[in-house]
C-alpha cells in the first residue's frame, strides 16, 4: 500500500456537496482505502484571484493503484461532479489534485509529482498539517517549515460542517 495525499476543493455550486461527493467517490475506488480526512476549509482563491471563496480539505488514502490509474480515477470523479474546464484555475465544481504518491516522483504532461505548486498553498498545507503534524514533502521538507515560511492566505477552518 502507498500512502496517497489528494488536495480536494469546489468553488461553484454547493461546495460542500461536492467535496462529500469527492468522498464518497474515492471511498469507492478499488485497491484503496481512505485513511484519514481533515476538516472543511474556506480559502481565499489563490493564482486567480476574481473568483469566489473555495472549500479546501485533503484526504489520505492508501492505495495499490498506480498513480496513472489513480489520477484517471480522479479526472473520471471530476467529470462526474459536471467539471468544465475553462479557465485554468477558475471556478470549479470539484478540483482532485494528487500531492504526494509515497516518495515517487513523477514528470510528464500528464502528471507530476510532488505537485509542483503545493508548496506555495496554505490551502494544501493547512489542513494536511491536521493530517499530519510531520507531513514532508518530498525534497523540501517538513510541510510545517514550509507552511510557517508563507505568509497568511486567508485559509478559516469551517466548525460547522465536516466530511463524513
Ligand atoms: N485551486 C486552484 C487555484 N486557486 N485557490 C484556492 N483557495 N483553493 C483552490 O483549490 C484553488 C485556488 C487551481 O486548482
Ligand atoms: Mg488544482
Ligand atoms: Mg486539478
Amino acid at each position: 500500500m502507498t500512502k496517497v495525499i489528494i488536495s480536494i476543493g469546489s468553488n461553484l455550486g454547493d461546495r460542500h456537496q461536492y467535496l462529500q461527493f469527492a468522498v464518497d467517490q474515492i471511498a469507492a475506488l478499488p485497491k484503496s482505502l481512505i485513511s484519514k480526512i481533515s476538516s472543511i476549509y474556506e480559502t481565499a482563491p489563490q493564482t486567480f484571484l476574481d473568483q469566489p471563496s473555495f472549500f479546501n480539505a485533503i484526504i489520505e488514502l492508501e492505495t495499490e493503484l498506480e498513480p496513472e490509474e489513480l489520477l484517471t480515477a480522479l479526472r473520471r470523479i471530476e467529470h462526474l461532479a459536471n467539471r468544465e474546464r475553462k479557465v485554468v484555475n477558475g471556478p470549479r465544481t470539484l478540483d482532485l489534485d494528487i500531492i504526494i504518491f509515497g516518495e515517487s516522483t513523477v514528470e510528464n504532461d500528464d502528471l507530476q509529482l510532488p505537485h509542483p505548486r503545493a508548496h506555495l498553498r496554505q490551502f494544501v498545507l493547512i489542513p494536511w498539517l491536521e493530517l499530519d503534524a510531520a507531513a514532508q514533502l518530498g525534497e523540501l521538507g517538513l510541510v510545517a517549515n514550509i507552511n510557517a515560511g508563507l505568509a497568511d492566505q486567508g485559509v478559516a477552518k469551517l466548525t460547522e460542517l465536516r466530511l463524513a
